[in-house]
């Protein structure tokens, strides 16, 4: 009897049945027939000893190597299935032979837990079902899931007549990628007498076939991800939008994008953000694409992350650790490094005391599990908080120093002009052309990190510190904004912010209002703001200058240098609130401004 059994649990609830219970876990393969007789799992009792007896008989059968399944076994199984009122299911590995029998309810039934077994990349894992159905139904979500989820070499269910005999025999397989996005591969329904294809060669040329698909994809650089996103309250367009910015972070982390799976429902799901049969077909897509990496849109709980990875059995991901692991990556200074390190342990600490026995070693590497703390990740809660408590110190002592390096700047009285805005805006090129130097500009979300400075100079000898920043984005990360507080510290110097927007991009409102809000955390928004309306090269004339009115923002273009000169001039304006200034001076800011291209 298992341990299950003498337990005496309720019948499991139905999704539960791709992971039984730890306590029936047990060796995976049997290989050898004179190995004691195979156990049974699932809930045995109150079945008669002659029932308990019959189903261990079926753990001895053994098919010839060509047939899916045949009469015989087909009819034990309903026989069997039909005296108990159960479902009855047994798997059989490629040589025929019965590896494991299971006992189910009178809907489901539970498959052993195989532990953290992989089955190779685009490999099945050598093992079928075949199982009986007591309601007359087809092929469940629940075959399918479990077809998916365990990479079995197929999923066979047989009905139970009224006379125990079978019924109509269902069998399915996975599908390689294919046009039409299907994912399981149905054969028509038939009698299990009637199968008359070898199966020996069917699963093979499958196997072949998957592994096919596989070696076409690009796989050139980077992993392999599918972003999952759910509406969860917002519109399908804020959804779009959403997903679109999602891919651009992605792009952002080397990440190769290879599809998107999005889901309406009112809220998410509290166990696995996504809904249940939603959950089945992403596991499944993953297995065609051959993905590495799931990154969800929503933030996950720790209790979500912990029950999606272990479904699905792949590194999952949420925008945060997304966001994190690009601030991991472009990190170069020490003070950025370790700020990003402190974010992700802080990020991860939750996650790492509920799981600190499985998967880290697992999970780690790659994206999402970038960062120089991921070593230290594999110690013990006790060293990884022992090691934020020293980052913490650390990082104080690094903002003693800047503090003493701004006290000196700001004794010599220059005003500093800070450039804010949303990622990829264009701050990096607008300093680089008011300052005609050659910092780090690129078509890629936070491309910038560390804050820049420049000295810029105005006409009468007037001189201003201009500095680049981190960009911000929408929802940013808690731990990410108390990370940058540090660097963000720099903007509490600000005489003037220069809010740069992309007046190209679709939501130019809800990423302004990102912007401030994040300024507004910080407690900078009482500092006066010019807002700058960039890349208006990609817009039409007419349109940019009615935009620009409408928000009484500056149109210029950091690319072409148009308005440029205007930018300078209001800035001053706001800056020294000047009366006096000598009419004609304006000419020189024309020099100016041209010769910092
Ligand atoms: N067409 C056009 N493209 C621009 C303009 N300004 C910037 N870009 C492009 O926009 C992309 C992002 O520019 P960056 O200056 O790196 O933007 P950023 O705001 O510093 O971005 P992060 O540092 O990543 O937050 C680059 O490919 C630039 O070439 C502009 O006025 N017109
Ligand atoms: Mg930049």
């Amino acid at each position: 009897m298992t341990s299950a059994a003498r337990r005496g649990d309720a019948p499991p609830p139905a999704i539960a049945r791709a992971s039984a219970a730890p306590s029936a876990r047990e060796p995976l393969l049997h290989r050898h027939r004179r190995s004691p007789p195979i156990q049974v799992h699932g809930n045995t009792t109150g079945l008669k000893a002659s029932q308990v007896k019959a189903l261990e008989r079926l753990g001895r059968r053994r098919l010839s190597d060509d047939r899916i399944v045949t009469n015989e076994l087909a009819r034990e199984l309903t026989e069997l299935s039909n005296d108990v009122r159960r479902q009855v299911g047994v798997l059989l590995d490629r040589s025929g032979s019965v590896q494991h029998v299971m006992i189910g309810h009178g809907s489901g039934i539970e498959l052993p837990d195989w532990g953290r077994l992989r089955a190779g990349r685009g490999r099945l894992r050598g093992l079928r079902l075949i199982h009986t159905h007591l309601a007359g139904e087809g092929l469940t979500r629940d075959d399918e899931t479990d077809l998916a989820l365990l990479r079995l070499d197929a999923v066979v269910s047989i009905e139970v007549r009224n006379d125990g005999l079978p019924g109509l025999s269902h069998a399915a397989s996975l599908a390689p990628a294919n046009e039409d996005g299907r994912s399981v591969e149905k054969l028509d329904p038939i009698h299990p007498a009637n199968y008359d294809f070898d199966f020996s060669v069917w699963i093979r040329d499958l196997e072949n076939e998957l592994s096919r698909a596989t070696e076409g994809q690009e796989v050139a650089e980077g992993e392999r991800a599918i972003l999952v996103s759910v509406t969860a309250g917002r519109d399908r367009e804020t959804l779009e939008m959403h997903v679109d910015e999602l891919r651009e972070l992605a792009r952002a982390a080397g990440v190769h994008v290879v599809d998107v799976v999005t889901q309406s429902r009112p809220k998410v799901d509290p166990r696995t953000v996504i809904g249940a049969g939603k959950l089945s077909d992403l596991v499944i897509r993953c297995f065609q694409s051959d993905i590495d990496l799931v990154i969800f849109d929503q933030d996950m709980t720790p209790a979500q992350a912990r029950n999606l990875s272990e479904r699905m059995e792949l590194r999952v991901i949420d925008r945060t650790q997304l966001i994190l692991d690009i601030f991991a990556q472009r990190a170069t200074t020490g003070d950025g490094k370790l700020q990003v390190e402190l974010a992700q342990l802080r990020y991860r600490m939750p996650r790492l005391a509920q799981r600190a026995d499985l998967s880290l070693s697992r999970l780690a590497g790659g994206i999402g599990g970038r960062g120089p703390g991921e070593t230290k990740l594999e110690s013990d809660r006790r060293r990884v908080r022992d090691r934020i408590t020293r980052l913490e110190r650390e990082a104080k002592r690094l903002t003693k120093q800047r503090e003493g390096r701004r006290r000196k700047r700001g004794r010599r009285g220059v005003p500093v002009l800070s450039i804010v805005g949303y990622t990829n805006a264009g701050k990096s090129t607008l300093l680089r052309a008011l300052t005609q130097s050659d910092v780090h500009v690129e078509d890629k979300m936070f491309a910038t990190l560390d804050p820049v400075s420049r000295r810029l100079r105005f006409p009468r000898e007037r001189e201003v510190i201009i500095t680049d920043t981190v960009g911000f984005i929408r929802d940013l990360p808690e731990d990410l904004v108390a990370a940058f507080h540090a660097t963000l510290e720099e903007l509490r110097d600000a005489s003037l912010l220069l809010h740069v927007v992309d007046a190209a991009s679709p939501d130019i409102d809800r990423r302004i209002r990102a912007v401030r809000d994040v300024l507004g955390e910080l407690g900078f928004d009482g500092k006066p703001e010019l807002l700058v309306f960039n890349q208006i090269d990609r817009l039409d004339e007419a349109e940019a200058q009615a935009l620009a009115r409408r928000y009484q923002a500056i149109p210029i273009s950091a690319l072409t240098g148009t308005g440029l000169r205007e930018l300078l001039t209001e800035s001053e304006e706001v800056l020294w609130d000047d009366e006096d200034r000598v009419p004609g001076e304006e000419d020189r800011f024309v020099d100016l401004a041209a010769s910092g291209r």
